[in-house]
């Protein structure tokens, strides 16, 4: 399997994440891709090429203008509002209040497109997330031209980010992109299997009233897991997409017997659909040392998972998520390759 990867992942590295009333930090930090790369090479993927140039057509069709233009500009709108360190969102529209009058002043507009505060902006966030796109392009391309699969390293990852919103470590949606190209392309139908431990809330709003494009999640219930506001089972989808949306919401300690359920019928969704292509958002926070998830999967599991995901036959494209618990993010990654490609 061909790997996409750009080391211009290494602009974005702030300081900073607001985590539980202190600053840490990030958990979402530059060294977890090192540990995938070490792991790849160990294990023989060798094929790994940086991407070209991001299709900025692409990111345009998929996000709004004035949201592009904030996320290029916000560092330096926050330099130039006499602010210091990065930029962290504090102020957001809330209950009863406008959601469709961005203010003027940054630190009101860095608010309005930001869907939670841990994540910073720095002078490389924009750069950074281009290139995390451009990866992800790129193994699309590499699966279009006929390729079985490809894996997109992306970093910073993509599935929380909306087409107005950033947030929970994203910036733009890599895998919207991917799924949206696939039809492009001449796909009829094109599936999304999202397995990090995070509801993929951006991924399931920009397809939420889609026919043709199915997004499945497998995630730590809102009540009790970040993003907490989406990803419950009863968001089926609306319009033309009702039926197409399947949230497989689990509770703290959920293991491998259970997840694997979910996975399974997440899986038989997909075939049902028909769909023509899939895109895999590949977190894997489902671990049981993840240090900011609950979930209970060990190493093989991920190995057992990515198998089952690979007997559906499909073009894919794997796009990097999340996975914190640094030392085994290689492995647990690595191994959902290797199932898929043992299928
Ligand atoms: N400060 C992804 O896995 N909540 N994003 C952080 C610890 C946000 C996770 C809680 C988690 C975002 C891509
Ligand atoms: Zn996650």
């Amino acid at each position: 399997m061909k790997v996409f990867f750009s080391e211009d992942h290494r602009k974005h590295f702030p300081q900073a994440e607001l985590n539980g009333g202190q600053f840490v930090t990030p958990f979402e930090r530059p060294s977890r891709v090192e540990y995938v790369l070490a792991r790849l090479k160990e294990q023989g993927f060798d094929d790994i090429v940086a991407p070209g140039r991001p299709d900025m057509r692409a990111i345009h069709a998929m996000c709004t203008p004035d949201y592009l233009e904030f996320l290029e500009t916000a560092y330096a709108q926050w330099k130039a509002g006499g602010y210091g360190g990065e930029v962290i969102a504090a102020s957001f529209p809330a209950r009863r209040m406008h959601f469709s009058r961005p203010p003027r002043e940054i630190d009101g507009k860095v608010g309005y497109y930001a869907l939670s505060s841990e994540t910073a902006i720095t002078g490389g966030t924009w750069d950074a997330s281009l290139s995390s796109a451009a990866s992800a392009q790129a193994a699309q391309a590499h699966v279009a031209s006929g390729a079985r699969s490809a894996f997109a390293l992306c970093r910073p990852p993509g599935h929380h980010a909306t087409a107005d919103m950033y947030g929970g470590y994203c910036f733009i949606n890599n895998a919207a992109l991917v799924a949206e190209k696939f039809r492009s392309d001449g796909a009829e139908r094109v599936a999304i299997v999202d397995i990090d431990f995070h509801h993929g809330n951006g991924t399931q709003d920009i397809f939420y009233d889609r026919g043709d494009v199915l997004f499945t999640s497998l995630h730590g219930a809102p009540e009790d897991a970040f993003p907490y506001y989406l990803g419950f089972e009863d968001e089926k989808g609306s319009g033309a997409g009702e039926g197409m949306n399947f949230n497989y919401a689990m509770a703290p300690g959920t293991s491998y017997d259970r997840w694997s359920e979910a996975l399974d019928d997440s899986v038989k969704q997909v075939r049902a659909f028909g769909a023509e292509a899939l895109v895999v958002s590949l977190g894997v926070d489902a671990y049981k040392e993840d240090p900011i998830s609950f979930f209970k999967l060990d190493s093989p599991d991920f190995m057992d998972a990515g198998r089952r995901i690979g007997k559906l036959g499909l073009p894919t494209v794997f796009c990097m998520e999340g996975g914190y618990a640094i030392e085994a993010v290689g492995i647990n990654t690595v191994n959902v390759l290797e199932g898929f490609e043992g299928a």
